[in-house]
């Protein structure tokens, strides 16, 4: 690459365009599997090295990297050319981990709040009296509370091995992950509700013929693999129908673009069905031989015809059916993405199990192009805290009030725990890679919650909204300079030679300053409580190495072959004769929920004010990024989507600078622009996620844009889930001068 390409340039190569060319020569080597990187070679630069194993987590999708070494300090991030997920492509997001790493507002050393939580005084406190003060805190609480009485907040490769020590070891049952409850669990547990395994975003896009997306805006969400199927399966001529209230970055891609009214994807997707059925235009033979409870959904959704759900739905009738007619003429290739982030409206579980039944309508399960799950590697070792008598009785207190819950128990039970005392008190909170405050909806009650603690522990990496709420502040190791985590699976394009990869995560550089991997910080903390007799593992590498041995490999084998293992795959196509698609499910309605998908209406906009909508931002990920400099230099501020009908009037030019107000009359901290457009519908507004932090020691990021979070004071939990629906917030826009 070329020295003097500017760094806008070099993002912009780095992302979606990136992501969504076809392969080049380099990749194309690398999908056979002969390029053969040692661990460190001479880079391209005079005075560079290659060091291989990097796996990044600017977000969750764990591309494979190199980084370019020069004097010790990273430079540069690349796709691994041996990877056969990313490639060489790495997004905007995952080239810029080199401006997380060396930012200067990183935390460094452990850290007392000598202040107050939320408005803390920091003051350096040694590893030594940081790792007393935590285990004697967390004992103290245990000893008065039982283990029931501490909560964990865990999100990422790093809060893995706390969680399990403290759920196996301690014996805590009041863990929330934001991947389930805030993210994907509603999907996961209405898939396998429907078809016994979670669905991932297992849709074979690159040779599908009709690619089928419910909110789902891929092109702005961003994991390279799962976009380059995207960006494949367009080029092969597959037709888009993209169902989103606003006109997305796939919208823009699309054949069809339904703009749907928010909250009423369900009734679409029923009127779909029931229109395919009636007209026996749907896959009889697939029905006939994996579906059950066929008849009774028929039956119950006879009522969705079209012009009911057009009028609901506000959609042309006409377009309901020329999306049907589309998914029937080109059945069973067609992939009907499950999406990811599906905790909307709480409503969210119906919605899925809608889309797991058209997906079986269609018998677009396990052929080409439909819904398909790759086939990954297996056998590998495991690293377990050891599980003590303990009680997993407060579990079922909390968990079996939603009956198809994802693992763990659901937000709004632990902070409702903690502000009651009912069913038990929770005194504690240790929070591991989770931004609680820009995470949880309901901001003011994650505060009240953490008010009432009589210890919060905090591990990051960033001073955020969340540190500022810690008694202890622990300074993590970043993803670059630690080795904590695996990711195996197959090749992206699931129709091309049939490849498994594994890999492990290997530092790029040393930790800096006073950072501590969350292994080495786990084992001094079980130590303190008088757990060390238990402790499995000594270090991230013996953690992985005896992961590894399971499948005859170990980090030194691993570096050798150039930080990725290959071995041949296995077809992915094709169904278990016993697949079976639950169109009707005895377990739902032995729970009382509705047995067949069901549409349930969501709450209007008031007059006057709008449904607040997000999503992602394209060079963000959620609130972690907002610190970046290379990042925010493409994207600083989230402005709110309006209308140009409703701007008009309501006075607003494009560019004009606005407060948000919300229905409880919580008006934002800050302000952001007006974005003028018609690609919105007049009853919705739209902003990027993650903006506005008010941590000031985020001195790039703080204030920048308007935090989205802030305004989602009321929520609607999903009742089969105990999921977050976040989408049902209205907001007004004040003008500011
Ligand atoms: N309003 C609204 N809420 C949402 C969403 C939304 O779109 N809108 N999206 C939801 C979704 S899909 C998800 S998955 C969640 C995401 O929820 P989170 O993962 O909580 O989101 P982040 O804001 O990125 O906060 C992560 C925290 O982890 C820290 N961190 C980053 N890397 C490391 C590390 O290596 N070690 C440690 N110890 N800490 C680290 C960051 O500095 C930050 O404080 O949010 C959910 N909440
Ligand atoms: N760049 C980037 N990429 C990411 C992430 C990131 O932070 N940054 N995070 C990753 C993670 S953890 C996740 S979970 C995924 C999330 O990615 P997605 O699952 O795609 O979720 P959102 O970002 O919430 O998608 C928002 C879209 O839903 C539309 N929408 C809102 N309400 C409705 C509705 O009622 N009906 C319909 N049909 N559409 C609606 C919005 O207009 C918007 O276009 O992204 C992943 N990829
Ligand atoms: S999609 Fe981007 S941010 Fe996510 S892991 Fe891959 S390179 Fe990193
Ligand atoms: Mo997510």
């Amino acid at each position: 690459m070329a020295m003097n390409l500017t760094r806008r340039n070099f993002l912009k190569a780095a992302s979606i365009a990136a992501a969504s060319v076809p392969l080049s020569k380099v990749t194309a080597k690398a999908q056979s599997g002969v390029v053969k990187a040692p661990l460190v070679t001479p880079g391209t630069f005079k005075n560079t090295q290659n060091a291989v194993g990097g796996v990044c987590e600017m977000c969750f999708w764990r591309c494979q990297m190199v980084g370019k070494i020069r004097d010790g300090r990273l430079i540069k991030l690349e796709g691994n050319p041996k990877s056969i997920d990313n490639g060489v492509s790495l997004c905007a997001r995952g080239n810029a981990g080199v401006k997380m790493l060396y930012d200067p507002d990183r935390l460094k050393y452990p850290l007392k709040n000598v202040g107050k939580r939320g408005a803390p005084q920091w003051q350096r406190i040694s590893w030594d009296e940081a790792l007393d003060t935590c285990a004697q805190k967390l004992k103290a609480i245990i000893d008065q509370y039982g283990a029931k009485g501490l909560a964990m907040f865990p999100h990422g490769s790093a809060a893995r091995y706390p969680s399990d020590f403290l759920k196996q070891t301690v014996g805590i049952t009041s863990v929330s992950e934001p991947s389930f409850f805030q993210c994907r669990g509603i999907r996961d547990t209405a898939y396998i509700a429907t078809i016994d395994t979670p669905p991932d975003e297992n849709v074979d896009m690159a040779n599908a013929k009709v690619i089928f997306l419910v909110g789902s805006h891929l092109g702005e969400n961003i994991h390279v693999s799962h976009t380059k199927r995207f960006v494949k399966g367009l080029q092969n001529g597959a037709k888009l129908v993209v169902v989103d209230p606003r006109y997305s970055a796939s919208a823009a891609k699309s054949d069809i673009w339904v703009q749907i009214r928010p909250g009423t994807d369900t009734a679409f997707l029923l009127a779909i069905m029931n229109y395919l059925i009636e007209n026996k235009k749907y896959n009889v033979d697939f029905v006939d031989e994996h579906g059950e409870g066929f008849e009774e959904m028929a039956e119950g959704i006879k009522q969705w015809t079209l012009e009911k759900a057009a009028l609901e739905c506000d959609v042309p009738a006409t377009q309901i059916k020329e999306v049907a007619d589309l998914l029937a003429a080109n059945m069973p290739h067609v992939s009907i993405h499950p999406g990811r982030f599906v905790a909307w409206h709480g409503n969210d579980f119906q919605r899925l199990r809608a889309s797991a039944c058209l997906t079986g309508v269609l018998g677009a399960y396990g052929v080409k192009g439909s819904f398909v799950k790759p086939v990954s590697p297996k056998g590998f070792g495991s690293v377990k805290w050891p599980k003590t008598a303990h009680n997993d009785e407060p579990l079922h207190v909390m968990q079996d009030k939603y009956p198809f819950s994802p693992p763990g128990v659901p937000t709004e039970l632990i902070r409702d725990a903690a502000l009651t005392g009912q069913p038990y008190p929770i005194k504690g909170c240790v929070l591991w890679g989770h931004n609680a405050i820009q995470t949880l909806p309901n901001q003011a009650k994650t505060i009240k919650m953490l008010e009432q603690m009589d210890f919060v522990m905090c591990v990051d990496i960033m001073p955020t909204d969340i540190t500022m709420f810690a008694d202890i502040l622990l300074p993590d190791c970043s993803y670059l300079e630690c080795a904590n985590q695996l990711k195996y699976g197959t090749q992206w394009d699931l129709s091309a030679e049939q490849q498994q990869y594994i890999t492990a995560r290997m530092p790029l550089v040393a930790p800096g300053f006073e950072r501590k991997d969350s292994v080495w910080v786990t084992n001094e903390i079980a130590k303190r409580m008088g757990y060390g007799d238990k402790i499995p593992v000594q270090s991230e590498q013996e953690f992985n190495d005896k992961v590894l041995a399971g499948v005859g490999l170990s980090l030194a084998k691993l570096k050798e072959e150039g930080g990725i293992h290959l071995q041949p795959g296995k077809d992915p196509y094709g169904v278990k004769e016993d697949f079976t698609v639950k169109f009707f499910s005895d377990d739902l309605e032995d729970a009382d929920f509705p047995p067949i998908p069901t549409y349930i209406p969501v709450e209007r906009a008031p007059e006057g004010y709008y449904r607040l909508l997000f999503g992602r931002s394209p060079v963000h990920t959620f609130n972690r990024t907002q610190n970046n400099a290379w990042l925010m230099a493409e994207n600083d501020s989230n402005p709110v989507w309006v209308n140009d009908k409703v701007a008009e009037r309501l006075g607003l030019k494009n560019g004009d600078k606005v407060a948000l107000v919300n229905q409880d009359g919580v008006k934002s901290r800050t302000t952001t622009t007006v974005k003028v457009t018609p690609g919105i519908r007049t009853d919705c507004v739209y902003m990027y996620h993650g903006f506005g932090s008010m941590n000031p020691e985020l001195t790039t990021g703080a204030g920048k844009g308007v935090d989205c979070q802030s305004l989602i004071t009321k929520l609607t939990v999903d009742p089969e889930t105990g999921g977050s629906g976040m989408r049902n917030n209205f907001v007004k826009l004040v003008k500011v001068s």
